[in-house]
């Protein structure tokens, strides 16, 4: 064949155009310039175009047959109120066609607390299943073969205790824990870079982690040890090489953190998994995952395995949360289907696609069938299956994934430059990255750049609400509280005495295994927050402290005209009032998603408000206090977790008992349904997802000033 004449192309293209080519290259968030055409000549010199699946670096894929083989696991995660309702949830679904499962629990027992604790009241059985002890697990399991099905848990604060209880469940139902199979998030340094589900400071968390891959090491051979996420990092508005480049570099530090151990890299680094998001932008993802095996071949080069699965990533996949919208929701459907199909071009081991409702309750019975589905009908009915990596050779997405490989090993190159992942986490420096780009995102959506279809463009004129899921947090609570009560009164009270003095011990001595003395414990049944706490009295809480990026909305918006007005207005309520207005931007109960509330601050403080940036996980009683120590003229509570029925009255009691006339609103996953409630409870306002900035703050503005402005 003839080599193409690009020269010709172009005379065409900028006829086309009526500009030269260069016009329609577009810029992606992660800096790569999208050309309009890629050709052979893009293919020149990327080194990686040669190996097949199964070899590595595994490019094309871990397994040599990928689906042609096997499919990937529709794994779908689920979690909601108590044990019982989830395990008929989780059977009914294996019965539809799933075919792993993966728990959700609920925000209670991610950071490790019984569900009777009084700070964990709005958050019992809400964003997932309430696990006290093992009396609950093994409800939860009931009926479905633990040798059999493989169970994800999505578990890193509180993992010691609900991973000692699945093995105490799993040997009680009569699996040993050499046959179980599944896997354990166990992933702590994301949990203090975006999802905030820790307990412990940083460094007892990473002997945590390494106990973990150490006792599956030598005890659970089918077990995946750790699930490394950058899932939760695009949620947080990561760029794809933020997520690729954090991901990899978090990964690299847990298997540090084994060898410091004294483990033979051969012996942990093949039940490593990984976990990311798959978002919009179609092809770029699938070359993501591409591009995030090659990389980790090429770290672990570095600790020289001698076993070839050591070198392999495998990954779960999960459809972009962030990407729905609350409003037109059926075109959710359509998203999580696109996504999906990226995830599967990309090479996924694993995924769970996202119910059209997500960004607005738990999925139902019938929005989870749909999400399930749009995966059966990916397996059974399009043909995806049968072949093998079928974007391999594609100019665009060859070069694609060279590219985010190239710009991911760059930003790996900066993290190890600073020390490595835990040192960087703990200066702050990837959260901040995060932060930065979320608010560089929210931006360009607030301006229409981004499209979003029934949001900013092609509103409907009138929506019907959804049938959603409601979850009765108090009668969750009340059963939770009498099951644990039965259960602490059945058992041995001087063996559990005995177990956690033991585990404490393993805490404070550095030596022993912190899994296998709380094996020990969750069998004398002892209880999640039983064992949590005693590893508290040895390891301390984690308090992070917040800190916000500044300028970033600002400048984006400096030039737009309603920008100005709304300064201008601000300026004028500020002369009245002498002195800025002030803002407590607080997060209510153990809802650690912090995106929104961050975004919300570091906003709100460009237009001009005095903004105070409340700690994670507090009380309506201690916001009410900080509230009123720091004189605020509003708070706004974000809530993406359930929790506002229970807190945001709470809150409003706590302000008005105090004699504090501070307004309060708020803003995130907060169902058309409860509005009314909300409003009744005495809260402001309420905005949904997808409100731009300006037109929150102006919101805000016009209550302050005094006229009333429900939405
Ligand atoms: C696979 N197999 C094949 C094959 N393909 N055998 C022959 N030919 C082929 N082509 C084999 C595998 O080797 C394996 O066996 C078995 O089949 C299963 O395949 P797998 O690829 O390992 O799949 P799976 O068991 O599903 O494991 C996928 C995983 C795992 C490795 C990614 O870690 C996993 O399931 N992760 C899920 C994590 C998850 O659900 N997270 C939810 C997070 S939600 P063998 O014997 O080799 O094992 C969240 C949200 C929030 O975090 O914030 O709350
Ligand atoms: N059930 C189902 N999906 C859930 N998610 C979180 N909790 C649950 C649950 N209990 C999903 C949502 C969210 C992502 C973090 O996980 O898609 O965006």
């Amino acid at each position: 064949m003839d080599k193409p004449d690009l020269d010709a192309w172009r005379r065409r293209a900028e006829k086309e155009l009526g500009a030269a080519p260069e016009a329609a290259v577009s810029a992606t968030p992660e800096g790569i310039a999208v050309k309009p055409l890629y050709t052979a000549q893009d293919l020149e010199g990327l080194d990686h175009l040669g190996s097949l699946p199964g070899e590595a670096p595994f490019l094309r894929g871990p397994r040599a047959t990928m689906y042609a083989g096997r499919p990937w696991t529709i794994r779908q995660y689920a979690g909601f109120s108590t044990a019982e309702e989830s395990n008929r949830f989780y059977r009914e679904a294996l019965a539809g066609g799933q075919q792993g499962v993966s728990v959700a629990f609920d925000l209670a027992t991610h950071r490790g607390y019984d569900s009777d604790h009084p700070r964990v009241e709005g958050d019992v059985g809400k964003a997932g299943v309430a696990i006290d002890s093992v009396e609950d697990m093994k409800i939860l399991f009931d009926g479905i073969p633990l040798d059999r099905v493989s169970v994800s848990m999505t578990m890193n604060g509180a993992v010691i205790p609900v991973l000692a209880a699945f093995i105490v469940a799993g040997e009680e139902q009569g699996v040993p824990r050499a046959r179980l199979s599944g896997t354990i998030q166990n992933d702590i340094l994301k949990e203090f870079m975006v999802r905030n589900t820790y307990i412990y400071p940083p460094e007892p968390s990473m002997r945590i982690v390494a106990d973990i891959i150490d006792y599956t090491a030598r005890e659970m051979p089918r077990f995946n040890s750790i699930s490394i996420s950058g899932y939760h990092m695009q949620e947080a508005g990561a760029t794809l090489v933020q997520e690729l480049a954090f991901t990899l570099a978090d990964g690299r530090d847990y298997v540090r953190a084994a060898l410091a151990r004294g483990l033979d890299v051969d012996a942990f680094a093949g039940r490593l998994s990984f976990f990311f998001a798959i978002g919009m932008n179609f092809f770029m993802e699938a070359a993501k995952l591409r591009a995030a095996r090659l990389l980790w071949s090429r770290v672990m080069d570095e600790f020289q395995p001698k076993q070839p699965a050591s070198r392999m990533l495998r990954t779960h996949c999960q459809t972009s949360g962030v990407s729905l919208q609350a409003q037109d929701p059926y075109n959710n459907i359509v998203r999580t289907a696109y996504e999906a199909l990226a995830a599967v071009l990309g090479g996924t081991q694993s995924l769970h696609t996202n119910s059209f409702d997500e960004a607005i309750a738990l999925p139902t019975e019938f929005s989870a069938r749909i999400a399930r589905n749009t995966q059966l009908i990916l397996q059974h009915e399009t043909g995806v299956t049968k072949v093998v990596d079928p974007l391999a050779g594609s100019y665009y997405v060859e070069s694609l994934t060279a590219e985010l490989a190239d710009k991911a090993w760059a930003l790996m190159e900066e993290i190890e430059a600073r020390g490595g992942m835990t040192k960087a986490v703990a200066e702050g420096y990837p959260k901040r990255c995060i932060e930065a780009a979320a608010t560089r995102r929210q931006a360009a959506v607030d301006k229409g750049e981004e499209v979003i279809v029934g949001v900013n463009r092609y509103r409907p004129d009138s929506e019907a609400a959804l049938d959603i899921r409601a979850i009765d947090n108090a009668a969750v609570r009340a059963a939770q509280i009498r099951r644990l009560a039965e259960t602490r009164r059945r058992r041995g009270a001087e063996d559990v005495v005995a177990r956690l003095a033991a585990l404490r011990d393993v805490a404070r001595s550095g030596s022993g295994n912190l899994l296998a003395a709380a094996v020990e414990a969750a069998r004398a049944r002892a209880s999640v927050g039983e064992i949590s706490d005693a590893l508290r009295e040895v390891f301390g809480d984690h308090a992070a402290t917040p800190v916000l990026v500044r300028d970033i909305y600002g400048e984006a918006y400096r030039d737009e005209p309603d920008y100005a007005v709304l300064r201008a207005r601000l300026d004028a309520l500020g002369e009245k009032l002498g002195r800025k207005p002030r803002l407590l931007v607080a997060k209510l109960g153990q809802d650690g998603h912090d995106r929104g509330a961050k975004v919300i601050a570091s906003a709100f403080g460009d237009i001009g408000f005095e903004v105070v940036i409340g700690p994670l996980f507090q009380t309506p009683a201690e916001a009410a206090r900080l509230a009123a120590e720091t004189g605020v003229d509003a708070v706004g509570v974000s809530s993406l977790a359930a929790g506002h029925r229970t807190l945001l009255p709470q809150l409003v009691a706590a302000l008005r008992a105090q004699g504090e006339e501070a307004l309060v609103i708020c803003g995130g996953v907060i169902p058309a349904q409860d509005h009314e409630f909300l409003l009744e409870s005495g809260v402001a306002a309420v905005f949904g997802p997808g409100t731009p900035v300006v037109e929150a703050a102006n919101a805000l503005l016009d209550l302050l000033e005094g006229r009333r402005h429900n939405r």
